[in-house]
């Protein structure tokens, strides 16, 4: 009774005095506002019951519990140990009629995470039957159950078998141990390393209730540009009590594991990944990090890339780095992510090239736990980019996806940017690695090439701010990297839709409206920022605003003008055989397509082509004049994310109605900015005139080049 009184409290203080302030993420479990459905709901599902009271299945009932509470507006009674519930939860060894029900090959195909949700009569009666082979897939199962519930969906009949295509659903925070976030614009970490072990915040709790409604499996927790303090005693019995927290919500721990650390807490001579010394040294360390937290996870590794340490240092290649710390972790179950994302201070080469280059080689020399953790595309999330040439072109290695939430190119935490069709177009990509073509999600997935490891990670976008992300929207990039993680093949429009109906409303006129814009608002997006293959021309450092003027970075391959060559000729990174030949690194499908100019996708085309000014586009237009078509509709598309958003104020919340609406109207002052200060660039080499019919820009060239934000968040 306490413990039922203090979660109507709880609904209570959060909805009636703090208001919807988005902390309750998707998992809001307010009482359904639809009476003939409510009715129905509640005539349905008027107890649950677990027949074993094992521990293990707590965090399973217990949302199930609050949940059903919440959005029925009424207790609905927990029963342990019975099986008379309308709702029975449970494994086949609790429920051994579950074997002859469901069949044992479908148990089987279920594996550790899947689950099934099916009705089913007993004793007269309609039961709704929620299982799985292992506690990880009822737990699953429940919150799928409640997003049935939450989307207003018929339950009269369920069938429904479930399990997920990618092992490995993570997130990598890029969090450091003094709880600044390295390209986080969502307030602080939201790990309190200072109260930990101690103090455990209710945010770990909720963090992992939200990860597991959405199958998230695992957590990295600090950054990879990696302190090796963390992998200290003290440091570990931190990370031990998040790690317990959880580990009821099936989630993992990883950390990121700084090459050096051997030199710098371990007062070794070296890191030298064949030193017997240093092999040692990381079997030992593993072995502690073990004792302290025994279902530990692994580590990711940023090695030789952007100043950090790595195997190169002392001679040696990246399979000698990634296999040492795989085989420390072999003994306990253990996996290693190591990353791709390497360019060198020094090569000359294209950065497109580098990863490539270093990589491919080594395709068959990591060891079975090591799987090679790659970005979508080959330079660095930018807001489209060809897909990473690796994926396809290593067979003998697991690859795993590394996509960014975090919106370091798109506009931080102030624009709306939906990405679930970002992610989509990459893993809908034609590889054509071996001859037949596989999907990078087909590679990333495992069944291309055979292998049991997969993974797919997403930079967090989360931070100590009430609404973990920021901006309101935010939160769907986190919701869709768990769902598609789950299952590759989501539509966007279909995660769309049940993130809006979960964290807004069911109501048609809004679900409608919002899906739409959030359908459109990445394109949106790529058409004010860097349309046609544009990639890489913000802001130096902070990478906040345009300046494609840019060209005083400490390396050539930080400046914008290395990226886009404008010239008095044209625009475009020439990639071709005549140029720097990157495009010999994808299957020679992939690489005619691109290297033809007639055939090259418009939206890719500066990726690859340095293109005259008066080159004839597909709608016979020339270059700079739908350059400028994009720039513009850019702009006008934020205006009518604008006008579409206000018509939505009766229809939900005022605080995160007038969130957004602000967020918006920054958003198109920054979408104007970014066509200016680009066209106005571009032109000085174009030197053509902008389109009759356009607004002008309104400041000059000098005024935007002048712009400095030495405080802005990075
Ligand atoms: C964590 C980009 C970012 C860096 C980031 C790096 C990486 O360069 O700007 O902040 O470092 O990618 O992914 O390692």
């Amino acid at each position: 009774m306490k413990k039922w009184t203090g979660i109507i409290i709880g609904i209570f203080l959060s909805v009636s005095v703090l208001g919807e302030n988005g902390y309750r993420l998707w998992l809001r479990y307010n009482t359904i506002d639809n009476a003939a459905l409510l009715q129905q709901y509640r005539q349905q599902l008027t107890s649950i019951s677990c027949p074993s009271d094992n521990g293990r299945l707590i965090a399973a009932h217990e949302e199930l519990q609050t949940g059903l509470s919440g959005l029925l507006g009424k207790k609905v009674p927990l029963q342990m140990a019975v099986i008379n519930g309308t709702i029975m939860m449970g494994l086949p060894s609790h429920l051994p009629f579950i074997r002859t029900l469901v069949g044992e090959s479908t148990l089987a195909g279920l594996g550790n995470e899947g689950f099934i949700i099916r009705t089913i009569r007993r004793d007269g009666k309609n039961v709704i039957l929620i299982a799985g082979n292992k506690e990880a897939g009822v737990l699953y199962g429940a919150f799928h159950f409640l997003r049935l519930l939450q989307t207003h969906q018929p339950i009269q009949q369920l069938n429904i078998i479930s399990t997920p295509k990618i092992q490995l659903r993570l997130l990598n925070h890029w969090d450091n141990l003094n709880r600044t976030v390295e390209r986080g614009y969502a307030g602080n970490s939201i790990w309190d390393w200072q109260r930990l072990p101690g103090y455990i915040d209710q945010r770990y709790i909720d963090y992992a209730r939200a990860n597991a409604s959405i199958g998230i499996n695992g957590t990295v927790l600090t950054n990879v540009n990696a302190n090796a303090m963390i992998l200290t005693e003290s440091w570990l019995q931190k990370v031990a009590a998040l790690a317990s927290v959880f580990r009821k919500y099936n989630i993992k721990v990883y950390l990121t594991a700084r090459f050096s650390a051997p030199v710098e807490i371990g007062k070794l001579k070296t890191a030298d990944p064949l030193d017997p010394e240093v092999q040692r040294w990381w079997k030992e360390k593993t072995n502690e990090i073990y004792r302290h937290i025994p279902d530990f996870g692994g580590f990711l590794v940023k090695a030789n890339s952007e100043g950090q340490p790595g195997p190169q240092n002392y001679q040696r290649n990246h399979a000698d780095g990634a296999n040492m710390l795989a085989d420390a972790l072999a003994p306990h179950g253990g996996i290693v992510m190591w990353r791709a994302f390497v360019y060198s201070n020094e090569s000359p080469e294209d950065r497109f090239k580098q990863a490539y280059n270093e990589f491919k080689p080594l395709d068959g020399q990591f060891r079975k736990n090591v799987l090679i953790q790659v970005k979508n595309g080959p330079i660095d999330f930018q807001p489209r980019e060809p897909f990473h040439p690796l994926f396809g072109a290593m067979p003998k290695t697991p690859l795993m996806m590394e996509y960014q939430l975090t919106q370091e190119y798109m506009g931080f935490a102030t624009h709306l940017v939906y990405l679930a069709p970002l992610f989509t177009e990459v893993l809908n990509a034609d590889t054509h690695s071996k001859g037949s073509g596989y999907t990078v999600a087909e590679i990333i997935d495992g069944s291309a090439d055979g292998h049991s490891l997969s993974g797919m990670a997403g930079v967090s976008n989360i931070g100590s701010d009430i609404n973990w992300t920021g901006h309101p929207f935010g939160q769907s990039n986190w919701y869709s990297l768990g769902r598609l993680a789950w299952e590759p093949s989501l539509a966007p429009a279909q995660v769309a839709n049940e993130w809006i109906r979960q964290t807004f409303t069911n109501k048609k006129a809004f679900v409608d409206t919002v899906q739409q814009i959030m359908l459109a608002s990445r394109e949106i997006m790529v058409n004010y920022m860097t349309p046609l293959g544009l990639h890489h021309i913000m802001g130096y450092g902070h990478h906040y605003g345009p300046a494609p003027w840019y060209d005083k970075a400490p390396r050539a391959d930080w400046n914008p003008v290395y990226f886009h060559k404008a010239d008095s000729a044209g625009l475009g990174f020439n990639r071709t055989a005549t140029g720097s030949n990157a495009l010999a690194q994808y299957q020679p499908a992939v690489r005619q397509q691109y290297e033809n100019i007639n055939t090259c996708p418009e939206d890719l085309l500066l990726w690859f082509h340095h293109v005259p000014w008066d080159h004839k586009m597909r709608s016979g237009k020339t270059l700079w004049e739908t350059l400028c078509d994009k720039y513009y509709s850019g702009v006008d598309s934020v205006r009518w994310m604008q006008r579409s958003w206000d018509r939505m104020k009766d229809l939900i919340d005022a605080e995160r109605f007038n969130e957004v609406k602000q967020l918006l109207a920054i958003q198109e002052q920054e979408a104007v900015w970014w066509r200016n200060a680009c066209l106005l660039y571009f032109q000085t080499f174009s030197r053509r005139p902008i389109p009759a019919g356009y607004e002008k820009p309104d400041k000059t060239l000098d005024y935007y080049k002048a712009l400095s934000f030495p405080y802005a968040p990075h």
